[in-house]
């Protein structure tokens, strides 16, 4: 059964950039594809890129597409072998699962981490439920520790602006007011990492992320000097991983990105995954700056589902 949950399931990264081209050129070529499929999104948490630029990727697939908000629509679930369900969850994920399986040919989960247990958190257990007992192919719309549909469109945003074949790539943390999870920067490390990127990872101390993402990046402390040099600054928050899990270690408004920071940089186009907290992560000036690329960037969510939803309706 093929999935698409992590940069492991792309292990022709190259070809997949190169569909991803193809995509963007003729949109419609594959509508045939999708006919009389149906594409199930299922949303525990919150969105609006994932949601709206993967529901037009199916369009453009010719696939139908069906949308529920678990955490708003529909009955609560229990989770755990052996659970006796006298609280306040009416059905059993398993249960919900395999029913959501007989009415799609493709799932879509979204499915944030709590923040309080790591152990759990990275065990990803409902994004796992949904592989168990779905029957259908799963594609992650952002679990407790990857987004990998956003790592994709990363990726492919990068190799549209890049301007050298080896581009300096720097993800830096930047303050937030509430704790984030580590899913953004832990998924978009390892596709940088398997492609090849020089990639520079700057944070303040505390906040490492697990290595098994990581390895392979300069990691610092200093976000001047990761800056010194970079063509590609990625901003983003995210809560701590070792000490304390799932907490805000730092305030440090001096993380913000800047147009000063960004004169350090050589000439680095901006990038975000959004939603963005203006004037908190990144200054108005950056945003709205010409070297900004968050909007191609998110354009780009539409190519990723793409090429994600086409290869999978390939191969079942
Ligand atoms: C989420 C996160 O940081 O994982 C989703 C980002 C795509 N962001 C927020 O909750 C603000
Ligand atoms: N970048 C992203 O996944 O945005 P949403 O949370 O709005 O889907």
């Amino acid at each position: 059964m093929p999935h698409f949950l992590s940069v492991r399931d792309v292990p022709d990264l190259p070809q997949f950039l190169a569909e991803a081209r193809a995509v963007k050129q003729t949109p419609f070529a594959w509508s045939h594809l999708g006919r009389h499929k149906t594409l199930g999104l299922i949303f525990m948490n919150p969105s609006l890129r994932t949601r709206l630029s993967t529901q037009r990727a199916a369009q453009n697939l010719g696939l139908n597409c069906m949308v529920l908000n678990t955490d708003k629509d529909s009955w609560k679930m229990a989770t755990g072998e052996g659970v006796v369900m006298n609280g306040d969850a009416a059905e059993h994920i398993k249960d919900a699962v395999a029913v959501m399986g007989q009415y799609c040919e493709i799932l879509g989960v979204r499915s944030f981490p709590m923040l309080v247990n790591r152990e759990e958190d990275y065990a990803e257990n409902t994004l796992h439920d949904f592989v168990r007992y779905a029957g259908v192919p799963i594609v992650s719309l952002e679990s407790a520790t990857r987004h990998p549909l956003q790592s994709a469109a990363d990726l492919i945003t990068i190799e549209q602006y890049k301007t050298k074949p080896r581009p300096k790539v720097v993800l830096t943390w930047a303050p937030h007011p509430r704790a984030l999870p580590q899913a953004v920067p832990n998924s978009f490390a390892e596709w940088m990492l398997a492609a090849g990127l020089d990639l520079t990872i700057a944070h303040p101390e505390g906040y490492e992320l697990d290595t098994q993402f990581t390895a392979g990046a300069t990691l610092t402390h200093d976000q001047d000097a990761a800056f010194r040099g970079a063509d590609f600054i990625y901003a983003k928050n995210w809560s701590s991983y070792h000490d304390e899990y799932g907490h805000i270690l730092s305030r440090d408004k001096n993380w913000m990105i800047t147009p000063a920071k960004m004169q350090l940089t050589n000439n680095a186009k901006f990038m975000h995954c959004l939603p963005v907290r203006r004037n908190v992560v990144v200054a108005d000036a950056v945003l709205d700056g010409p070297n900004s690329i968050i909007i191609p960037q998110a354009a780009n969510r539409v190519v990723a589902a793409q090429v994600v939803l086409k290869r999978l309706l390939e191969q079942i």
